[in-house]
Order: C-alpha cells, then structure tokens, then sequence
C-alpha cells in the first residue's frame, strides 16, 4: 500500500489547548505523524510519496465557501491584531443568539467559524492544512486509479470540521472532501468508516441529508464523551439521507469483545450499500492507553480492524484522523494497515 506523506504538517507546532481549565501543550502535535511515518519505513509497507497540489475548491464542495475562504486569513489577522502565541475562539453563537450573522474581528469570527475552542491556528497552520487535504485527495487518486488500497497520512485530522466550523483539531474536513471527490469522479455511492474513538460530528453534519454517501461512525457515546452534542444511535439521516447514517455509541471502558461487535455490524450495513468505493477514517484513540479517551482496546486489535475491512473487498481510503498515544500511535495505525494487506 502507497502511503501519501507531506512534511508541511511540520508548521502546524507549539500550539495549546485547555484541558480542564488549565492551558497546556495540544495532544494532537507533530510527532504523531513522523511515529507513524518511521512505522511505515520500518514495516515496509511500501513506498511513501509526497501529495501533488489540488485546487482547494475542492473542498469546497463540502466546505462553505466563505468557511474555506477564512481559514488563511486567521493568523494574519491574528497577527495584525497584536497577538502572538495560538489562536483560538472563546465565544460562539449558542442556542438564543445570532448564527447568521458574520461579525467582525478575529476573535468574533473565530467564534463563529468553530464549535470550540479546540481547532487552533500558528504561523504554520493553513500550510498544514491545506497540505493535510492534498495528502487526502492525492491518496484518493491512487485508489480512482486502481489502487486497491491508499494511505492517507493526513495531519491535521478533518473529522470533526462541518460544512462552516472548525474545532477539535480538525479544519478541512479530509475524509468528507475525499468522498466528494469520489461522487464528483463518477463513484455512484461512496461509504465512510469512521472508527475514531470520537464521534466524526462533521462528516454526519455534511452528509446527513444525502442518499449517495452512507457514514457509519463507531465512538464514545456522546452523553459522556467529546463532541457530546452529536452522535446518538437515533440519528439516522434526513429526507434523502434517511437510514444513510449510522452511529454506534459505545460505554466508556469498551474492549475488543463489543467493539468488533458494533465494526461487525456497521461492516455489514457498508457491505448491504454496496459502494463503488469505501472511506475510513482511521483513529488509533481507542487504545487502552489514549491519554484523552476511555476505550481499551490493545496494540493486538488493530490488524484484526484492517482484516475486517478488507474483507469488504473495495477499493478502500484510508484517511488518518486521531490518536494520542504518541509512542504507539505508529505501531497502532500502522497495524490496521499491515492486517488490511493481508486480509
Ligand atoms: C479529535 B479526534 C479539551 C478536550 C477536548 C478534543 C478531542 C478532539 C479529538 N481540550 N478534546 O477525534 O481524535
Ligand atoms: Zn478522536
């Protein structure tokens, strides 16, 4: 399997975040993609290339425009502003105030253009993105090319970036762009696998009322864990979308025995839609030892996920999303990826 690689998301470093009041140094940093890039080499899982450019109006066929249009703006403005350090939102259009209208001024407008305060900007950031949505779409023309399989190694990740709002890491919404590009390729129907331990929230939201994209998402159940506004078992999809999204919540504490159980069921639903052509986002923060989530399965796990997957018998993109156990994060990905190729 290609492996589809930028050094750009290098730029995208020293940011912060809160964690329970507190500011410290963001989970989602650079070393995560270079474990998994040394895992890749070490493996030899194959050869690993750099994306080409594609017009960002790509995304845009899943992104607001205007959304897309601000995500380079942010930290000249940010800069202009007077400030140094991360850029982040601290205030957002909740329930009883105005979403409709865009106001002023970078922090107003980071406000409006997230769901928290979780998707942050450096100096590096938009060249990290844009370079992450290459990797996407450059892997998704080996797999439009015949590949059986492709490696995106995408950072940042994408899946919790709607339609017009970043946050949780996530900006372009990688995977969602990938599967558009299927669609507007010719693909009749694509599926999207999201098996992060967080619920993808914005790859639901822009195909939520779409027949021709089926998302199937398997995540810490959003009563108790992040996103926790999105990703309950009774959203299934509206008008032409309905019956074409599937949440599978999961218990805190959530092991092997239950979890292949729920990507056993949620495989069928993919293989009962019969794709032209099959997405997974890949988060490896299930592992027992994710310092940010609460599921638990082992290092042993992950190559029966990419078994399982395989056995689908599509032509499949695999898009990195997340996975905070740095150490093991390459070794975990990795893992799907080398049990896919023999499945
Ligand atoms: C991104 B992906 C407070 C905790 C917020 C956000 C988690 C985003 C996960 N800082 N955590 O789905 O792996
Ligand atoms: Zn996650």
């Amino acid at each position: 399997m290609k492996t589809i690689y930028s050094p750009r998301h290098h730029g995208h470093a020293g940011n912060v975040e809160l964690v329970a009041g507190a500011v410290v140094p963001a989970f989602e940093m650079p070393s995560r993609a270079e474990y998994i890039r040394s895992r890749v080499e070490a493996v030899k899982l194959g050869p690993i290339l750099a994306p080409n450019e594609h017009d960002i109006a790509i995304a845009k066929r899943v992104h607001r425009a205007d959304f897309i249009d601000f995500l380079p703006t942010v930290w000249p403005l940010w800069v202009e502003s007077g400030r140094d350090g991360t850029a982040m939102p601290y205030t957002w259009p909740t329930r009883g105030l105005r979403g409709d209208v865009r106001p002023q001024g970078i922090d107003a407008q980071l406000g409006y253009y997230s769901f928290d305060a979780g998707a942050t900007f450096v100096a590096g950031t938009w060249d990290a993105i844009k370079s992450s949505h290459d990797v996407a779409i450059t892997a998704a023309g080996l797999v439009k090319a015949g590949e059986r399989a492709a490696f995106a190694l995408c950072r940042p990740p994408g899946h919790h970036a709607g339609a017009a709002f970043a946050g949780g890491y996530c900006f372009i919404n990688n995977a969602a762009s990938a599967a558009q590009w299927f669609v507007d390729q010719g693909a009749k129907r694509v599926a999207i696998l999201d098996v992060d331990y967080h619920h993808g929230n914005g790859t639901q939201e822009i195909f939520y009322r779409r027949g021709d994209v089926l998302v199937v998402n398997l995540h810490g159940d959003p009563m108790v864990e992040y996103p926790f506004f999105l990703g309950h078992a009774d959203e299934r999809g509206e008008g032409p979308g309905e019956g074409f999204n599937v949440n599978y919540p999961m218990p805190w504490g959530t092991t092997w025995e239950t979890w292949s159980a729920a990507l056993e069921e949620g495989c069928r639903r993919v293989a009962d839609y019969a794709p032209d052509v099959l997405v997974v986002s890949l988060g490896v923060d299930t592992f027992e030892k994710d310092p940010i989530s609460k599921f638990r399965l082992k290092t042993e796990d992950y190559p029966k996920i990419g078994r399982r997957i395989a056995q689908l018998g599509l032509p499949t993109l695999i898009v990195m999303e997340g996975g905070y156990a740095v150490e093991e994060i390459g070794v975990n990905a990795v893992g799907v990826l080398t049990g896919f190729e023999e499945g």
